[in-house]
């Protein structure tokens, strides 16, 4: 009897926190898993690529960009995945206020260059490609909490913005097109893959380098932002379970539950045995965005239902994962 072939997932932005985890979690279900990654001056066989040294043996990389159509074409047609995943942005909100026409045209208008190619190759080669858009909670920016599918829409920076306009351009094509695609409305999600530049890494980091000495201060931001943050490997699942519905739709994923940014400091320091971490931060106003989202909190009830999806790491849990990872790679464990 011949062998059922391996299913071929596509994901751009495989490098970073979101896409490694995805791509370990579908190798462990027998994906043949190919990644898009950025041309720089360093060779792709020469970069560290950290978030996926570990199973760089067992993936497949592609040389391409979202502001680039053709590579984006060339790769589609190449691979014709079976799941495509969009994780890749300029993901960053306070940076997004600096560079919008760049956020835009990343963020914005590359999902339309991803959704194009799959148009074309699915004509081509007669294959129905599914379609995972990462939609972000920055799109509710100031509407009243909690949030769900049927809330509205009022994004705050243009990296909101920009995630917006992808997420209509992915319900057009879902509904003009009739292709497989699903947006999923994702709540901050947090992991030891996170980048710096996100306020609960930056705070670990810190945190652990305080501890070993190496640093005395956290210079941070506005304190009192409240956000819903849950678990980054929990969330991947949830990606996935989208695309293996019999239909496509969009869905809200988060966990429920609120914290400030200052309730996060306290979990992660509580954990290093510090009771008052107000003499480790400063405020630093260069911190601050010039128009910011107050609190998230997500109502992911028909996740639940629908795709039976559900957090289980809590914003305490998760600090500690985060801090126990960081003290570690500093040579000081907790
Ligand atoms: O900020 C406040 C800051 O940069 C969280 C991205 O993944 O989630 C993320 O966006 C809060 C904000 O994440 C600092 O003002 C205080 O209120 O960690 P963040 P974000 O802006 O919520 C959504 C879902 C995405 O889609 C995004 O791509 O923390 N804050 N002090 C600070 N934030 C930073 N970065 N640095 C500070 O020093």
């Amino acid at each position: 009897m011949k062998e059922k072939s391996k299913k071929k997932a596509l994901i751009f932005g495989i490098t970073g926190q979101d896409g490694s985890y995805l791509a370990d979690f579908l190798l462990q279900k027998q994906y043949d898993v190919h990644g898009v990654v950025r041309r720089t001056s360093t060779p792709p066989h020469e970069q560290p690529f950290n978030n996926i040294a570990h199973i760089r043996a067992k993936i497949t990389l592609h040389n391409g960009d979202l502001d680039d159509e053709t590579s984006i074409r060339h790769i589609m047609r190449t691979v014709c995945p079976d799941e495509v995943y969009n994780l890749a942005a300029q993901s960053d909100v306070h940076l997004s206020f600096s560079m919008p026409t760049y956020t835009a045209n990343i963020t914005g208008l590359g999902v339309v260059r991803i959704l194009e190619a799959i148009r074309d190759t699915q004509q081509e080669k007669k294959k129905t490609i599914r379609f995972y858009q990462a939609s972000s909670s920055e799109l509710f920016g100031s509407s009243p909490p909690p949030q769900n599918e049927k809330t509205p829409f009022h994004p705050r920076s243009p990296y909101g913005c920009a995630k917006a306009f992808a997420h209509y351009a992915t319900v057009n094509y879902r509904e003009a097109y009739g292709i497989f695609a699903c947006c999923g409305i994702l709540f901050n999600h947090e992991s030891p893959r996170r980048g710096e530049n996100f306020v609960t890494r930056k705070i670990t980091k810190g945190v652990a380098r305080i501890l070993a000495g190496k640093e005395k201060i956290l210079r941070l931001g506005n304190l009192d932002a409240k956000r819903d943050w849950g678990y980054a490997p929990e969330y991947v699942e949830a990606m996935w379970l989208m695309l293996q519905q019999d239909k496509p739709d969009d869905f809200v994923i988060g966990t429920g539950q609120t914290h400030a940014v200052k309730d996060f400091l306290t979990y992660a320091f509580q954990h290093a045995g510090i009771k008052n971490w107000k003499k480790y931060v400063e405020i630093d106003p260069a911190n601050y965005r010039p128009s910011e989202v107050r609190i998230l909190v997500a109502d992911a009830k028909k996740a639940q239902r629908v795709l039976g999806w559900k957090p289980k790491k809590t914003c305490a849990n998760i600090a500690k994962i985060m801090l126990d990872a960081d003290c570690l790679a500093i040579g000081q464990g907790l």
